[in-house]
């Protein structure tokens, strides 16, 4: 991975406190602006108190300085352009260059200063979603704050208290700015050792976002209420969202956001996982349980952990199959056991280019190399290494490998399974179904009778 980061006066990642002068200290950290969609490694501390960072996926830590013991952070709210998946390029805002914007990571106990500049067209402020402050930091526009007006730099400034997994996101026309992609993820780590956080080898996190853009644009549409068509982690969809990969027995916990406008039941393969984490902090172990799915809902942080001791690729999405479709899947006509073979020819004649779609269900738009209008994304999308996956939006893969190094996040490829252990072909006709005779001797004169739901049955 080439970093394209500006790094301005900045060693290892962060803004070395002794090169900076004195006169440099009184003024505004340099912003770090990121140009790229792709995972960065992990940002170890090289000033202030060590932690173990957090990998975010398809997004990147912030660098900041040390100012006389205060860590100092400058984000930057601004549009940006955001490649959702190679193919498409979303204009939304964001900050420091991308949506949703960097990652802030702190020590409990921090001292913590945030510059936050408005280069958006409108006002903006900042909320530090789940985290204890002074009412004043909270950043409500017109409730705590004056709103930041464009051109102008607002200072934050607060101790991180409660160690967790949190977010950032504006209180100043929340629907447009959220629905542009406005929001990042915050991890307060904890000072010492604490008896309901575990240390883990990996620390993934991403939020959740949704955008409705039309097919062959590129601006979202800010007054969409629930019908969005374009479901992201980190603002991208599959096949744009990097595979999580993981070494096989590595302790693995994956953070996650919700600031769509609908819940997201986030399912994994292959592995039971526990919450360890809510929004309101670290769960004691003896309120905890097992589960394979859990339901993140609006305005919610939730942190699963799991030992990932099953080799191989394994899927982890949304499990509303709308979530992982991108936009083309949406307001489609049911054409499932419609013959259309005579009738799309003659509709052919009349409008060329026209083709016959989901006569016997969807699947084969996945393979199907349709048109599309420019900068958009197939509905159903992504080669494995068995075929089309079919797939689009909230998914992605977990890659356990036992010879993952550790600290190494690059792609090891595909699976290759052990011999036997995958699903085959039978080799022969299956045997005629009982169900066919008693079929064929249904009595043709039976009557049905058809009941219609009566008023107060709402579903
Ligand atoms: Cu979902």
């Amino acid at each position: 991975m080439t970093s394209r980061r500006h790094f301005l006066g900045m060693a290892g990642g962060a803004i070395a406190a002794a090169t900076v002068s004195r006169p440099a200290l009184a003024a505004l950290p340099e912003p770090v602006i990121e140009t790229s969609a792709s995972t960065r490694p992990p940002l170890h501390p090289s000033t202030g108190r060590p932690y173990n960072p957090v990998v975010t996926l398809n997004g990147w830590t912030l660098p900041w300085r040390m100012n006389k013991g205060v860590k100092e952070f400058h984000l930057v709210a601004e549009p940006v352009n955001r490649e959702l998946a190679p193919g498409m390029i979303a204009h939304l805002w964001g900050y420091n260059g991308q949506s949703p914007g960097p990652t802030i990571e702190v020590v409990e106990g921090d001292q913590v200063r945030i510059f936050v500049t408005n280069r958006l067209p409108e006002r903006t402020s900042m909320h530090w979603h789940g985290q204890r402050l002074p009412n004043g930091m909270d950043g409500v526009s017109g409730l705590t704050q004056p709103a930041i007006q464009p051109g102008k730099t607002f200072v934050y400034e607060f101790v991180a208290k409660r160690p967790g997994t949190f977010m950032y996101h504006p209180h100043a026309d929340e629907m447009t700015q959220m629905a542009m992609g406005m929001m990042g993820m915050w991890i307060t780590h904890p000072a010492k050792a604490h008896p309901h956080i575990s240390t883990v080898d990996r620390d993934f996190c991403f939020l959740l976002s949704a955008y409705d853009i039309e097919p062959g644009s590129a601006l979202p549409k800010p007054s969409t209420m629930t019908d969005f068509n374009l479901w992201t982690w980190n603002s991208r969809v599959f096949p744009g969202i990097d595979t999580l990969n993981v070494r096989q027995h590595d302790k693995v916990r994956i953070r996650v956001g919700n600031l769509t406008m609908t819940n997201h039941p986030i399912h994994m393969h292959g592995h039971e996982f526990t919450i360890t984490g809510t929004d309101g902090g670290p769960i004691p172990h003896s309120a905890r349980w097992p589960e394979v799915t859990t339901d993140i809902a609006v305005g919610q942080m939730r942190q699963l952990e799991f030992v990932a001791d099953e080799p191989g690729d394994w899927a982890i999405h949304c499990h509303k199959s709308h979530h992982t479709m991108n936009a083309m899947g949406h307001g489609l006509p049911n054409m499932i056991g419609v013959e259309q073979g005579e009738l799309a020819e003659r509709i052919s004649n009349l409008i060329p280019g026209y083709m016959k779609m989901g006569e016997s269900g969807m699947a084969e738009m996945g393979e199907m190399k349709m048109p599309l209008p420019a900068n958009t994304l197939p509905m159903m999308t992504g080669d494995g290494p068995y075929g089309s996956l079919e797939m689009g939006g909230m998914f992605s893969v977990i890659k356990v490998r036992r010879d993952q190094k550790p600290g190494d996040y690059s792609d090891p490829g595909w699976y290759t399974p052990r011999k036997g252990t995958v699903a085959y072909e039978y080799g022969a006709a299956p045997p005629e179904a009982h169900r066919a005779e008693h079929a064929a001797h249904r009595d043709a004169s039976v009557e049905v009778t058809v009941k219609k739901p009566e008023a107060g049955h709402g579903h």
